[in-house]
């Protein structure tokens, strides 16, 4: 064929001396032409996923990947965290769940890529972006700007890095996984507010990446004028318009939204797989080689490493593995069909640019010849809501709205976005509000309870004072989410001694939220979201004649992580006015205020173990409740079982929790979301955005919170709390899962599983199937429906249709006891109800183990 454009001209990055680090595993060579990644010479179609190490505890990285590798991914994408890594300057921490090496060597046994994006700026929801927060206090440093300091930390780090993975021949060159690396990060959205200083630091980013020789390509993500042999890259929820800034770069997309993070006070965002697999496809229909799921599995941010300001704990992500590690389905399982259908296509993807051919009004073709009669075609129904017949090839073809057919021969279909024929759970875990028939759930209710009370104001000898209003950061260094601001009002007028004067208070904040006390009592709670951090709290309060104390609580729930100059955005306290009912305002703000950076719990470490039993703690059987500032600690038992654990903190206001001296996060139940932007079904058809499906308004973003297996053990466990609003502790539950309810349904004019596509002589024979499987070991203990007709319904709510028969028996001999099992979707198998008429066979079951 003629075909062969622009990108035929291979550019090679860089040269590899095989055999030079020949030691380990087989040494490969990454490069890149207009149309691929070229590995070992040969172009890749390459599906990617993000798995952040830190989001996870080391001991279920494996099981992550490889659930990732059976979903059809090839590459696993992880950023690498500065702030974690570098906690002090000059000391290095590589441990535990940021065992960095250990998660590159876990992708490489499970035989994946990875996606080195190093950075070092994340952005990812994390806690400052990743950068620590000793960057901001070098003198004269500017952050992601042509600005010395900035350039030399920033060089040093990813140095560090590189050399890190050398040592270990990470490298593909070395025998090692790493493909691609990334420097900085989404920086074009963000240049144009750093003038003259942007264009240059992209420069110098590109030119200090390469200098590091890595042997692998570089890449900049959201950068449209990343210098050569830096390959730019999408970010999006769509990317299929998307072209690299030249005809040598292959279009590569690095964060194809699953769907949205999460804040507190939000409700929860969700994107149909139908809508995802629609992008990918379309994505690939148009030219695509490389594409990345951001998130693929999102976790938990554990500790404090949340950005911010609001971040939740769960950054589940909607992702096809959910923050437990469960397989999210039919997510993952519909869109590890549309892998393999692409996989199919792959030497026609590699080979040539895609002829674009109209089908009529947003319906086009998009075909990739091999020869002129040898093709595979992606045909596109772009309209969100007509559906259409459409004529390719000769032949006629159903394509629903907002969906895309693949036909790796150019004539059968084995895949369409919108047509789900993968597995369905029910009860997801992560988010589920109700307790499924397989969770277990452990109450707190008798549990014996010790307390400790914060005092208000300042508690200790190192506080110090200035007539000002601090910014908070500045002052705290994010050693702690809290700092005390306090002063006194002097009421000194014609009041007579012992009465009670009325005033009003004033208090502005940059952020993020504050507890007000005067004379020692709570008067007032105020909070911003994450899209505005800034409050304003206004009460009305009572002064005594002469001295009065006015302590605030400020707290940080997560420094920023994303937008222009956001390392110098500030949080805290920066006004307090009292105005007189009567007369003029008074400007406290310049007044005298003593300051306390963190909590008196923090400072002795009631989150620690050792402190379990210390005399510190207060016993008794009336247990305060609704009370804020308080501590709490008891012990408890595990659920049984192998899996993943949840606490339910429903009953509890804002705070953080421990369970072994490990911090699972902040958990803020009490801020309900918006009632309204709720639907009850969210149509897939139509441009996505991260507003468009959202669940559980009115409700808490998050009540159930993971806890790691790993960090509990028999016996008794520790739990501590710090509650900053007021809660019951005896309301708190712990879950585990026991088993899961699993459904599908099926129609006999659907494709036949993914694996049976191979080669399409053979497909084309295959008829339809139900694949069901349970997961950790769990077999099928019960079929709770089964019916083949026209059953009517979705999972969890099947009801036999007007033609029916019940293949109840055949489907329990097929199933129960196994792990999983498959049953043709056909009438020679299953007999025939009503002949003539399309059936289809839908079955709901029970695993447990
Ligand atoms: C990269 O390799 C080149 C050529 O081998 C060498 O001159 C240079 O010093 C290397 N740079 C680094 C940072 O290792
Ligand atoms: C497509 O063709 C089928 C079969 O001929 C027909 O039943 C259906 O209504 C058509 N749909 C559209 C949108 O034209
Ligand atoms: C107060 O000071 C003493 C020594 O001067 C020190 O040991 C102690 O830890 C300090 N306490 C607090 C709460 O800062
Ligand atoms: C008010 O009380 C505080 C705390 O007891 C004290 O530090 C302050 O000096 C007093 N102010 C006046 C004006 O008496
Ligand atoms: C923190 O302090 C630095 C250096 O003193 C200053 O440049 C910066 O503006 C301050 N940050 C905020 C948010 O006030
Ligand atoms: C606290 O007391 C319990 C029960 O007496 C004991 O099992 C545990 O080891 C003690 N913990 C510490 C840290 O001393
Ligand atoms: C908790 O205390 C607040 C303020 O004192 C009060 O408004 C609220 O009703 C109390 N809630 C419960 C459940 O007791
Ligand atoms: C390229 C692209 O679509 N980027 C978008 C990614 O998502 C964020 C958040 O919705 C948008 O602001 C970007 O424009």
């Amino acid at each position: 064929m003629g075909r062969l454009s622009s990108w035929a001209v291979v550019f090679f990055v860089i040269l590899v001396f095989e055999g030079y680090f020949c030691e380990r595993g087989l040494s490969a060579t990454v490069t890149y032409d207009g149309k691929a990644l070229v590995i070992d010479g040969k172009r890749r179609v390459l599906q990617s996923g993000s798995i952040h190490y830190p989001r996870s505890t080391p001991e279920v990285w494996p099981e992550l990947i490889r659930k990732s590798k059976e979903g059809g991914l090839d590459v696993i994408e992880t950023y690498v965290f500065w702030n974690y890594h570098e906690p002090v300057r000059g000391e290095y921490y590589f441990e535990g769940r940021f065992d960095l090496v250990r998660f590159v060597k876990t992708v490489q046994q499970a035989g994946l890529f990875v996606h080195l994006r190093i950075g070092p700026y994340a952005c990812a929801e994390w806690n400052y972006g990743g950068f620590p927060l000793w960057l901001h206090f070098i003198p004269g440093i500017q952050f992601r700007t042509t600005n010395a300091p900035f350039k030399e930390e920033m060089k040093r780090f990813l140095a560090k890095i590189v050399d890190l993975m050398k040592e270990e021949n990470l490298f593909a060159s070395q025998g090692g996984p790493i493909i691609l690396a990334q420097v900085e990060n989404e920086y074009g959205n963000v240049e144009g507010a750093y003038g003259i200083g942007g264009a240059l630091y992209v420069k110098w980013a590109a030119e200090t990446a390469v200098s590091l020789n890595t042997t692998v390509p570089w890449v900049m993500c959201q950068q449209q004028e990343a210098p050569d042999p830096v390959i730019n890259t999408c970010n999006g929820f769509y990317c299929d318009g998307f072209k690299p800034n030249s005809p040598s770069k292959p279009t590569m997309w690095t964060e194809n939204y699953s769907g949205w993070f999460l804040s507190y006070g939000y409700a929860i965002p969700y994107r149909p797989v139908e809508d995802l697999a629609f992008a990918v496809a379309r994505f690939f229909e148009r030219g695509g080689t490389f594409q990345n799921y951001y998130m693929y599995f999102g976790g938990t941010n554990f500790g404090r490493t949340a950005g911010g300001p609001l971040i939740a704990t769960s950054y589940d992500y909607d992702a096809p593995i959910d923050e437990y590690g469960f397989i999210r389905q039919p997510k993952w399982g519909h869109l590890r069909d549309l892998h393999l259908a692409i996989k199919q296509c792959e030497e026609y993807l590699v080979n040539a640019d895609p002829v674009q051919q109209s089908l009529g009004r947003n319906l086009e073709a998009h075909v990739y010849y091999k020869t002129s009669n040898d093709c595979a075609a992606f045909l596109a129904n772009y309209d969100s809501s007509s559906d259409a017949n459409v004529t390719f090839n000769g032949n006629s073809y159903f394509l629903p709205a907002w969906s895309v057919s693949i036909l790796p021969d150019c004539r059968n279909v084995i895949f369409n976005t919108a047509k789900v024929v993968s597995q369905r759970n029910l009860g997801d875990l992560a988010l589920s509000h109700s307790i499924s028939v397989s969770v277990r759930e452990l109450s707190l209710a008798s549990a014996t309870w010790s307390w400790y009370k914060e005092k208000v104001g300042i508690w200790g000898n190192n506080s110090f004072t200035t007539s000002k209003l601090l910014e908070q950061i500045n002052t705290t260094k994010d050693t702690s989410d809290f700092l005390w601001y306090t002063t006194s009002i002097n009421v000194d007028d014609n009041a007579k001694q012992g009465q009670e004067k009325e005033a009003l208070l004033l208090v502005q904040s940059l952020g993020h939220a504050a507890l007000v006390f005067v004379n020692k009592k709570l008067v007032g709670f105020g909070y911003g979201n994450h899209d505005d951090p800034s409050f304003v709290l206004g009460e009305k309060i009572s002064l005594n004649h002469g001295n009065n104390t006015l302590d605030i609580m400020s707290m940080m729930i997560g420094l920023q992580n994303y937008g222009p100059w956001f390392d110098i955005q500030g949080a805290g306290i920066y006004s307090v006015i009292l105005g007189d009912l009567k007369k003029a305002k008074e400007d406290l703000s310049s007044a005298e205020w003593t300051y306390q950076v963190g909590l008196e719990g923090e400072y002795l470490g009631l989150d620690n173990p050792n402190l379990a039993n210390s005399s510190l703690w207060t016993q008794g059987s009336a247990t305060p409740i609704n009370h804020s500032l308080i501590w709490y600690k008891t012990t408890f038992f595990v659920p049984e079982g192998k899996g993943p654990l949840s606490m339910n903190l429903a009953s509890m206001g804002k705070g953080q929790a421990w369970v072994n001296g490990q911090s699972i996060g902040r958990y803020w139940p009490a801020y309900l979301s918006p009632s309204t932007g709720c639907s009850e079904k969210c149509d897939y058809r139509g441009t996505y955005d991260s507003f468009k499906c959202l669940k559980h308004c009115g409700e808490p973003a998050q009540t159930l919170y993971h806890i790691p297996r790993t960090w509990v053990h028999p016996g008794e466990n520790l739990l501590v709390l710090h509650e900053e609003l007021g809660g019951d502790p005896s309301k708190i539950s712990f879950l585990t899962r026991s088993g899961q309810e699993i459904c599908s349904h099926v129609s006999e004019a659907d494709p036949p599983p993914a694996d049976a596509w191979k080669p399409m002589s053979e497909f084309v024979s295959q008829t339809a199937e139900i694949r069901l499987s349970c997961e950790q070991g769990w077999r099928i203990t019960s079929i709770t429906f089964a019916s083949f007709g026209t059953p009517t319904g979705d999972c969890g709510t099947f009801s036999p249709g007007r033609c029916h028969t019940s293949v109840l028996s055949i489907v329990q001999q097929a199933c129960i006891d196994k792990q999983g099992c498959s049953i043709p979707v056909s009438t020679s198998q299953l007999g025939d109800p009503c002949p003539g008429e399309l059936k289809s066979l839908a079955i709901e079951a029970l695993c447990s183990g």
